[in-house]
């Protein structure tokens, strides 16, 4: 008997470590479970489709496994523009690249993008159904047609209804991916949630600032530039641009007397302050630089891969 048979013997568990991707047309509710998963505000969310615009990585060490979730943007059937394009492709990447694939589906309406994306995504490895927002659905026996339907399009390993809202099965989602993953050594610390810098989730939180209080209004040509970063001992001091394409815009950004952008700021500095653990000092400014979502040279210039 190897030393390998005798640590099985003894009831000791094998420890697996692998990425799973979390794939889905836009608002399903992806960074919202990334965040569920992870138990931190990583990725931005908001009710506004195509919010996650980076490919982002959570970190979930439990006593058997380490766990990489890649949460992405949402994959866009209606393609036009530079920056459609470059949103799909990292969608798709990323799922070429992971151990196991979790497609997010609303359980309220299965739609053709859902349809298209199920054809889409890789046969060679496992792919497992996530049907979110359970809680949005009061009569449960409402689910079976679309969990019925989904099974047709496509062989799911597995199809299990959720709620990254509540929390509601996550954990048996979970439990399902490391069923799948493959043995292997954590690549990360215990303790690391993510690989993305406190640089990066400063522009992406106040990024999610402007998609929430501006709403509806928010050209969607819009981001946000980190100008300077300073790390002091206790303290970080962050000055960051919203860049928007036109003076229009940059009235809305703004708002009355300046009330819109100092709210934003505020947001955002509460929040990178709880993710980073200690006081932020944050200043915001708008500018216009007209062009940049249409153009893949800034795109990657402002960070898009
Ligand atoms: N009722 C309910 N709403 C949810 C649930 N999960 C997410 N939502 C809401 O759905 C909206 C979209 O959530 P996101 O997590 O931003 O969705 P996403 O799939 O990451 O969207 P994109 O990044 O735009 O592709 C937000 O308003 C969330 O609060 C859920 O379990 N139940
Ligand atoms: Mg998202």
């Amino acid at each position: 008997m190897s030393e390998h048979d005798d640590a099985s013997a003894d009831g000791e568990r094998t420890f697996r470590c692998g990425y799973v991707a979390i794939v889905g047309r836009p608002n399903v509710g992806k960074s919202t479970l990334l965040n569920r998963l992870v138990g931190q505000k990583l990725s931005i969310t908001s009710r506004r489709p195509q919010t996650t615009r980076h490919r982002i990585l959570g970190v979930l060490t439990r006593p058997d496994a380490q766990l990489l979730f890649l949460d992405t943007p949402g994959y866009q059937t209606r393609t036009g523009g530079a920056l459609n394009r470059v949103l799909n492709r990292t969608a798709q990447q990323v799922a070429q690249d992971a151990d196991v694939v979790v497609m997010v589906c609303d359980a309220t309406s299965w739609t053709r993008a859902d349809e298209q994306l199920a054809g889409l995504l890789p046969d060679d490895r496992p792919v497992l159904l996530a049907v979110n927002k359970v809680d949005a659905v009061r009569d449960k026996a409402k689910l079976l047609p679309l969990v019925e339907h989904a099974s047709k399009v496509r062989a799911f390993d597995e199809i299990v209804p959720i709620s990254a809202r509540s929390g509601r099965q996550v954990e048996l989602l979970v439990d399902l991916c490391v069923a799948r993953l493959p043995e292997g050594e954590r690549v990360h610390a215990d303790d690391d949630l993510t690989d993305r810098g406190e640089r990066f989730l400063a522009s992406e939180l106040i990024r999610e600032k402007l998609f929430r209080l501006l709403g509806d209004e928010l050209p969607y040509a819009s981001t946000v530039v980190i100008e300077r970063f300073e790390e002091l001992p206790k303290l970080r001091r962050v000055f960051a641009t919203v860049l928007v394409e036109r003076d229009a815009q940059k009235a809305i950004v703004l708002g009355a007397s300046g009330e819109r952008i100092k709210r934003i700021a505020t947001e955002a500095r509460i929040d990178l302050e709880r993710l980073l653990g200690m006081p932020v000092y944050l200043e915001l400014f708008v500018k216009v630089r007209s062009g940049w979502a249409d153009d893949e040279q800034s795109l990657r210039a402002y960070g898009y891969e």
